[in-house]
């Protein structure tokens, strides 16, 4: 049976990349999708780069390329390069980080604010929510002003504990069914 998504199959790799503060949580989400598993991290220094088959949910067999840039204040400049011409932007959030949201928000509207980076979808990987204290979704999405951002540009909120891999699976459906969407309609306005 068909489904609204049968066409991607057809697409090449996504490339996606993995923006965030240091420490939200971005290497862990890499590995858990990479290898189904925990692997402990350092902070990244640089990137980490890897080629995923999906293996799940609607996005299953879809092979994304991954860039996960480290997220400390001097490599922040890096996001701009790697963020360009990507298919959709992850941006990992600790959620028990109350005094650094100011600080991610300022960082992601910086991001979603180049001008190659416009309408590019959002997915918003709201992590660590097996901690105690950890904020909801509904805060999160306030905290960062995500009404705020230019109205072409789809985002979704994900609840997720990447240690233990819970979220990344319905996150990564919602990111591919927001580029899917998107495709769909730049290549309508191509046609008009
Ligand atoms: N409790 C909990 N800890 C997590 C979770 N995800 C990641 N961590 C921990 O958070 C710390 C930072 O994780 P990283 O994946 O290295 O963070 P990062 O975003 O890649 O950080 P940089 O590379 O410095 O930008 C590690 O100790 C992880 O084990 C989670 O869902 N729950
Ligand atoms: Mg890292």
């Amino acid at each position: 049976m068909g489904n609204s998504f049968s066409n991607i199959s057809a697409f090449q790799s996504l490339h996606i990349v993995m923006l965030g503060l240091d420490s939200a949580g971005k290497t862990t989400v890499l590995y858990r999708l990479k290898f189904n598993e925990f692997v402990n991290t350092v902070p990244t220094i640089g990137f980490n780069t890897e080629k995923i088959k999906l293996s799940n949910g609607t996005a299953k067999g879809i092979s994304c390329h991954f860039w996960d840039v480290g997220g400390q204040e001097k490599l922040r400049p890096l996001w701009k390069s790697y963020s360009r011409c990507t298919d959709g932007i992850i941006y990992v959030v600790d959620s028990v980080d109350v005094d650094r949201l100011e600080e991610a928000k300022t960082e992601l509207h910086k991001v979603t604010k180049f001008a190659e980076n416009q309408g590019t979808p959002l997915l918003v990987i709201a992590n660590k929510q097996d901690l105690p204290k950890s904020l909801a979704v509904a805060d999160i999405e306030k905290q960062l002003a995500l009404h705020e951002l230019t109205p072409s540009t789809a985002y979704h909120v994900q609840p997720a504990c990447a240690i233990i891999g819970d979220g990344l699976h319905e996150g990564m459906d919602k990111l591919y069914e927001m580029i899917v969407k998107r495709r769909k309609s730049l290549k309508q306005k191509k046609k008009r």
